[in-house]
Order: structure tokens, then sequence, then C-alpha cells
């Protein structure tokens, strides 16, 4: 597998992910500042020119959760996604697309300010979808309770930036104590120290 990626972006999620799978992947760098997204050999793994994206033999994908839930598919000995017919399956996947579909959105509002009727938006308002993300871990540890899984990767990663980075999520007991579970797992632990040491 080659992940394309580059420090201090979005790629940490997939970095992350490929880290709690354990199996062999390289890192590609596309240097955003000197416009490596518009290459065109990027372009045809990824035609959005976005990070992170990847390339498995013939697959190749983009967009953070899809990378996570197809990294949790191929390799399924790391328990890193219930099975299909697994009852778990459908809050995995229901959190999994909550991290692009809510969560990014509501950062996005946060950021440009602008407002939207409720009803319309599809992540219906910021504090909805924190209030409702802060219901669902505050049992915890984990999304799906005892069990681990990519949906974390995705919604850890979000909280992690909202709270320490873009410092636009207030951090609440249950995030803090969601955020401290996600920071204590050595691959993050390895994803961070790689983000960090650059290309
Ligand atoms: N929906 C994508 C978003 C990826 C994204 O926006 N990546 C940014 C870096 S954080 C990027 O590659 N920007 C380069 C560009 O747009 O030119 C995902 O979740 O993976």
């Amino acid at each position: 597998m080659q992940l394309y990626w580059w420090p201090k972006t979005r790629s940490l999620r997939a970095l992350w992910m490929l880290e709690e799978v354990g199996e062999p992947y390289e890192r590609v760098p596309v240097n955003l500042q000197q416009g490596g997204q518009k290459d065109p050999a990027f372009l045809a793994v990824n035609p959005m020119g976005k990070l992170p994206a990847l390339a498995d033999g013939e697959a190749k994908l983009a967009e953070s959760a899809a990378i996570c839930a197809y990294a949790a598919d191929k390799f399924p000995e790391a328990g890193l996604a219930p099975a299909i017919g697994d009852p778990q399956r459908g809050r995995y996947l229901h959190w999994l697309f909550f991290a692009p579909a809510c969560i990014e959105p509501a950062f996005a509002q946060k950021f440009a300010k602008f407002e939207m009727p409720e009803t319309s938006a599809g992540w219906g308002s910021y504090d909805r979808v924190f209030a409702v993300l802060e219901q669902a871990l505050t049992a915890g540890p984990w999304l799906l309770g005892e069990n681990f899984s990519a949906a974390d990767v995705m919604i850890g990663s979000d909280l992690w930036f909202g709270i320490e980075v873009f410092k636009i999520v207030e951090a609440k007991p249950a995030f803090r104590a969601y955020v401290d579970h996600c920071l204590a797992r050595p691959a993050l632990q390895r994803a961070l120290a790689i983000d960090a040491a650059g290309v």
C-alpha cells in the first residue's frame, strides 16, 4: 500500500489508521506547498487533488473515512470494524460517516460563520453535532463501548484537531477523556511522531 500524505494535514487520520492496522505501507509525500497535488500522476489516484489518498495495487481511493473503512475491511484480523452481519456494524457505519457528513461541515460553519436553516443543513448545526457526540461518548471508552474501531480513528482525530489544534471545540469531560484514550494508543503516538518529523 502507498499512502499519499503530507504533514499537518488530514493525512493524519489515514496515517493513524494504517499504524493501527500494522501492515506494511509506504508513505509517498505530496508537497501541497509546491503544488504536488496537481501532478497528473497524483490526480490519477485522487482526481480531487486532496490528501490523504491510498493506492493498494489496482485499488485507488481517497477520502479519509473511505481509507479507514477500506483498511479495516481488508485486514479484518486487526479487529477495527465489526463484521458484516454483526449488529454493531450499523452504529460503526453511522459514526464513520458522521465524521465527514456532520463534523466537517460543523467545523466549516464555525470557521466561516455562515448561517443555514437547521432543517436543511445536513448536519443540523454545530451545537447539535457536538451535543449528540457528547452523549455518544459519555459512557465510553469508545463509540462502540469496549470495542475500538476505525470510526474512533475518524471521530477521535476530528476531536483532537477541534480541541487541541483548532481550539474550536470545548474540552467537555467526555471529549477530554475520549481524546486522552485516543492519545494513549501507541498507533496514534507513532502517527503523531511521523507527522511531527515531517518528510
Ligand atoms: N474530504 C477529504 C478532505 C481532504 C482535504 O481537504 N485535504 C487537504 C489537506 S487537510 C488537501 O489535500 N488540500 C489540498 C488542496 O485542496 O489543494 C478527506 O476527508 O480526506
